[in-house]
């Protein structure tokens, strides 16, 4: 039979429960226990009726008083459950992985560059570098470029002053580092170099790499091992070369080197204008009034050199048929490589 000591222990327990429930679920869970149609409260009040008439009145008033109390429990308990809820961050998925950095890279041009320096600097070159403000001794004269050559026309070459003009190409570096050291010498001059000039295959400023070695005993044999393992290392295994003479005023002889279209292997198509060949650099043997000009004695000293357009190489590398779109920044192009 119920007495306000089992009573008390009961709302002592009903209490407990519902300050532990962690959630709705929890807190629904004790509310069944205790106050449900068959909750242990519900069912002692059911069985007041049945009680002597002297405890009727003592033990009704005690249920029904912890009957509100335990009410009023879950109530505050619902509402702290709710508040604890509202204050987690609304619409945040904690668990969602992180919103990567967009990473920069390197421009093509510069990718290339290093690719090229690096096949240079595994065949034993160093690099060299020099002002792009030249002296037009350094840029023209020292190279045995004739006063009326077309080069130093004013058309084509960007002058400062009648004495000063910016490079037209990295030989000047060449010429300086030969005047400063001694041969032999095996070097590289990567550099931005400027010409008048703006077409769909021209740009005022274009990178270049040249080469120069010099020693008692290099040929032009040599000149066309370095430059095909060369071609072969940027363009792929199966590439073939072929070397067609030319003309250079600092050098001689001169040539041009060509290589098997990298479109259509040699089959001839547009980019190769149907010959299934593509020009790629220039070389030749260095002039022997080249190294008069920086103290080198041409009965002792033997060299190459060649030369080389960055752009020209990147746009037959990667297909790109306008070299302006490497300098109009435009992202859409950049990513791509
Ligand atoms: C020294 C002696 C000789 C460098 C050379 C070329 C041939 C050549 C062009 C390729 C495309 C320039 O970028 S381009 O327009 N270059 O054809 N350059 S031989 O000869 C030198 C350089 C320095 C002291």
């Amino acid at each position: 039979m119920v007495d306000e000591k089992s009573l008390e222990e009961l709302k002592k327990k009903a209490l407990s429960e519902i300050k532990e429930a962690e959630d709705e679920k929890g807190l629904e869970a004790a509310r069944v226990k205790f106050l449900g149609r068959k909750g242990e409260l519900t069912r002692i009040l059911k069985s007041i009726a049945q009680l002597p008439p002297e405890l009727k009145p003592v033990i009704g008033r005690l249920a029904n008083q912890i009957k509100k109390e335990l009410e009023a429990a879950l109530k505050e308990a619902q509402q702290e459950l709710k508040k604890k809820k509202e204050s987690r961050l609304p619409g945040v998925d904690l668990t969602l992985p992180g919103r990567p950095y967009p990473l920069g890279k390197l421009h093509p041009i510069t990718q290339v560059m290093t690719e090229l320096c690096e096949i240079f600097l595994r065949m034993g070159f160093s690099i060299a570098t020099g002002p792009e403000v030249e002296l037009d001794y350094y840029n023209f004269e020292a190279l045995n470029i004739p006063p009326d050559h077309p080069a130093r026309d004013m058309q084509a070459t960007f002058y400062l002053t009648d004495k000063v003009l910016l490079r037209t190409h990295t030989s000047p570096i060449q010429i300086r580092t030969m005047e400063r050291e001694k041969p032999p010498l095996r070097i590289i001059a990567p550099g931005k170099v400027y010409r008048c000039d703006s077409d769909v295959t021209h740009t005022p400023m274009f990178h270049q790499i040249e080469g120069l070695m010099v020693d008692r005993d290099v040929s032009f044999a040599d000149l066309k091992g370095v430059l095909s393992v060369f071609a072969r290392e940027i363009f792929g295994e199966e590439t073939r070369v072929r070397f067609r003479p030319s003309y250079f005023p600092f050098t001689e002889p001169s040539v041009e080197m060509d290589i098997s279209c990298v479109i259509c292997g040699g089959e001839g198509c547009r980019v190769c204008g149907q010959t299934g060949w593509l020009e790629i650099l220039g070389a030749g043997m260095v002039h022997p009034n080249v190294f008069r000009a920086v103290g080198y004695d041409p009965e002792q000293w033997v060299g190459f050199a060649f030369g080389l357009g960055v752009e020209r190489i990147t746009m037959l590398k990667f297909g790109i048929d306008d070299i302006r779109l490497f300098y109009e920044n435009h992202l859409r192009f950049l990513e791509q490589f």
